[in-house]
């Protein structure tokens, strides 16, 4: 997903781009207003740190970009390509760690795992808006 701060700052294409040229399938996307209920819901492991009221309000503070993206290890490999949750920590190259500065504007959310990654989809994205394609490139991309 890219945060508010992500759309704000004009970094829609940029952070789609990173996920296309890697290789990975984007197979759901939609730019999203969501409400309170949403973002505790979807950071509900954290509902106990002293952050967490500062954190909905960010999620909730502007339009975020939902995103579902599809490929062989596509979990471990976006969060990768994000970069750490600090941004000042991020290696250069990763997301976070080129474009951002502060972990509470740091861009861009990846699920943490396949089982998050399918609840979040769910959370984030109604029945039929994914869509169910195959790329062309698929034979140049694996082997
Ligand atoms: P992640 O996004 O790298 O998976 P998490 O620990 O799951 O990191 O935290 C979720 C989000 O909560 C972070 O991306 C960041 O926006 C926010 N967050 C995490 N730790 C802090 C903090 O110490 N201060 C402010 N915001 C934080
Ligand atoms: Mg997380």
């Amino acid at each position: 997903m890219i945060k508010p701060d992500g759309v704000q700052r004009g970094l829609v294409g940029e952070i789609i781009s990173r996920f296309e040229k890697k290789g990975f399938l984007l197979k759901g996307l939609k730019l999203y207003q969501c409400s309170k209920d949403l973002a505790q819901e979807h950071y509900k492991d954290l509902k106990d740190k002293p952050f967490f009221p500062r954190l909905v309000d960010y999620i909730t503070s502007g339009p975020v970009v939902c995103m579902a993206w599809e490929g062989d290890g596509v979990v471990a490999s976006a969060r990768k390509l994000i970069g750490a949750t600090n941004p000042l920590q991020a290696e250069p190259g990763t997301i976070r760690g080129d474009l951002a500065v502060r972990t509470g504007r740091n861009v861009v959310h990846g699920s943490d795992s396949p089982d998050n990654g399918k609840r979040e989809i769910s959370l984030w994205f109604k029945e039929g808006e994914l869509c169910q394609w195959e790329s062309v490139q698929i034979p140049w991309l694996v082997e």
